[in-house]
């Protein structure tokens, strides 16, 4: 500094000690959040990590195959803790964390993908991806490794960032541990933190709007991503920005760890109580698709916790529905907009995520306005805003919250006409073609009475979804969804998915049976002057002597007996 004239060098010399000073104790104060000049969310705040001490190798080594866990394998719990696995998978937080933490953050996992899929390159310039986390008290190995598994498994020029949001978790190892074990991937891995419980809805328009990248991918706080995961994303988005894409979502054990591989099997559905469930793959996807085991599927729905979408075009097309609360619904309501707005939702089978399958969720339900029942107020939602009159298909199944409060949805009624979307019949109409609309181009429905007992068919509350059930009579009630059976105009005697049917034993009494529906139709009825005739056998449905909860059967058709009468709620022939 001799160029300086001495009492301005005095002066330097105090400012650069004043530079020191500031500087150390922005070292000290580095535990406190600073927030980023061009990121600033009210509910939440990025935590700058501390320097990384560290940088993070993906391991290039061939995997110590007998280490546990590698290749996928499932590990074994040690006897002396097998019971407190036990506990924490039929418990809080519904896995073994155990063998979670017996498992490196970098495991090896088995190439799963088909050979097509593996020959197959993609060009060097594609879009960045913001890869999404949103937590809430999420176990912290199995957190730690989907950060590193997509860290080692993604190509750098094409991973812009790693965005982990942090919704309220109260577990101590969520704090510094995991600020200090993120700092290796030296900045790659941001964290956001959110000052009040967003809920899951909330935490991801969080990040989503923090993020840099071109692509958004959400992912679920404990998947593991495998070979190749992003490419095929990355491709058929840039091919479509309108396409929604998953990828296929393995199967990673609760209890073990285990990674099963497979194949996209199904596509995604819903039930009209608006749950999701898989679907096979419609007949209309198996003729268009020409390489099955490359070519994207069209999905009516996906799951929700896994897809890469464009970044602006998930802004334009209404982003979430801020206005859900906690968990639920929003996969649903984002599929139903995405394909009603002129987008699509897609599975890619080159891609495979695999993600932890949990009996049950490690974090509080109940809304912050204290409403327990999330997912029927956030398909209430999605339902008054998206299915125009088939929401009363959900209504039959949720009577009670037809009245109830579901906040404001102006908002987003606003969004479906600026958008200038399709409604909800040409969803169903082109979409889910081959869906059953229990009260659509049907010849009668409703509850079915009969005429000697009054008593109404009823499932009695047997669960007709996990195989077949013996079908019961009860006092009719109106509304009940329990109680809604419809004669297709193919004359199955059916409800959502299950159909009646007589059982394939020659003697004894033939109790009525409601099973899986078969797209072969084999059960038939003929409905004339009250009564059910199953074709096949020529039985009748027969409730006489029967009382509140007994179970309905088929005799031989007398001819007279009103215990083989039967009137439907509503019949379409009158
Ligand atoms: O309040 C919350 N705040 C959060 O940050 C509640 C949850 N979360 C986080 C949570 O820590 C996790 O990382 O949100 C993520 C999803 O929660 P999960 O894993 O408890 O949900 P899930 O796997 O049981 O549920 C599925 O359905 C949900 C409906 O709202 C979401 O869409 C999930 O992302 C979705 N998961 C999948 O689709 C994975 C494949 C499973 C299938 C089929
Ligand atoms: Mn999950």
């Amino acid at each position: 500094m001799g160029w300086l004239p001495r009492r301005n060098r005095r002066n330097c010399l105090n400012f650069l000690l004043v530079l020191t000073v500031f500087y150390l104790a922005i070292l000290t104060f580095n535990a406190f959040p600073l927030i980023r000049p061009e990121y600033e969310d009210a509910n939440a705040v990025e935590y700058v990590l501390p320097y990384p001490t560290e940088y993070h190798k993906i391991p290039n080594s061939p995997p110590d195959v007998d280490a546990p866990g590698e290749l996928g394998q499932g590990v074994k719990v040690p006897d002396h803790l097998k019971a407190k696995s036990e506990q924490q998978i039929k418990g809080s937080p519904f896995m073994s964390e155990i063998a979670s933490d017996m498992i490196s953050y970098d495991r090896s996992l088995k190439d799963v993908r088909s050979k097509a899929c593996k020959d197959k390159t993609y060009d060097d310039y594609m879009p960045m991806a913001s890869v999404i986390i949103i937590f809430k008290d999420e176990p912290f190995s199995s957190l730690v490794r989907t950060v590193h598994s997509i860290v080692n498994r993604s190509p750098p020029h094409l991973l812009k960032e790693i965005i982990l949001v942090d919704d309220t978790s109260t577990i101590v190892e969520l704090g510094s541990k995991l600020e200090n074990h993120l700092a290796r991937f030296n900045g790659l891995v941001r964290l956001i933190r959110a000052k009040k419980r967003l809920g899951l809805i909330r935490a991801r328009l969080t990040g989503a709007k923090a993020a840099n990248g071109d692509v958004l991918i959400f992912i679920d706080a404990h998947c593991e991503a495998a070979a190749g995961w992003l490419e095929p994303l990355l491709d058929r988005i840039t091919e479509n920005h309108k396409a929604v894409v998953s990828p296929v979502i393995d199967y990673i054990s609760p209890e073990t760890l285990k990674y099963d591989g497979g194949s996209a099997g199904g596509v995604g559905g819903f039930w009209w109580s608006l749950h999701y469930k898989m679907e096979p793959i419609p007949k209309s996807e198996i003729q268009r698709r020409k390489n099955p085991d490359t070519d994207y599927l069209r999905s009516p729905t996906m799951a929700g916790g896994l897809f890469a979408v464009n970044r602006h075009y998930f802004f334009e097309i209404g982003a979430y529905d801020d206005g859900m609360e906690i968990w639920g619904g929003e996969n649903l309501e984002i599929s139903f907009r995405v394909w009603m707005c002129g987008g699509s939702i897609e599975i890619i089978p080159c891609s495979h995520v695999g993600h932890i399958y949990r009996a049950g969720h490690p974090y509080n339900m109940t809304s912050t306005r204290g409403n327990p029942d999330v997912h029927g107020y956030n398909s209430k939602r999605l339902a008054d805003v998206w299915m125009d009159d088939y929401k009363r298909l959900f209504y039959r199944h949720r009577n009670s919250l037809q009245n109830s409060d579901a906040g404001n949805l102006t908002e987003r009624k606003a969004l479906r006409k600026n958008l200038n979307c399709e409604n909800f019949s040409w969803y169903l109409k082109n979409i889910t073609p081959y869906m059953f609309i229990p009260d659509e181009n049907v010849k009668a429905h409703g509850y079915v009475r009969n005429q000697l007992t009054g008593l109404c068919l009823d499932t009695l509350q047997r669960n007709e979804n996990k195989g077949t059930i013996v079908l019961g009579v009860y006092g009719c009630q109106a509304g009940s969804e329990a109680q809604m059976f419809s004669l297709s105009k193919e004359d199955e005697l059916r409800r959502e998915t299950t159909c009646v049917t007589v059982p394939h034993k020659t003697a004894g009494l033939k109790k009525a049976l409601l099973q899986e529906c078969s797209s072969i139709k084999k059960n038939l009825f003929t409905f004339t002057n009250g009564m059910l005739i199953h074709n096949a056998s020529r039985l009748c449905l027969d409730a006489t002597g029967l009382k509140d909860g007994d179970d309905a059967f088929f005799a031989e058709c007398s001819g007279v007996s009103s215990g083989q009468r039967w009137n439907f709620e509503h019949n379409m022939q009158k």
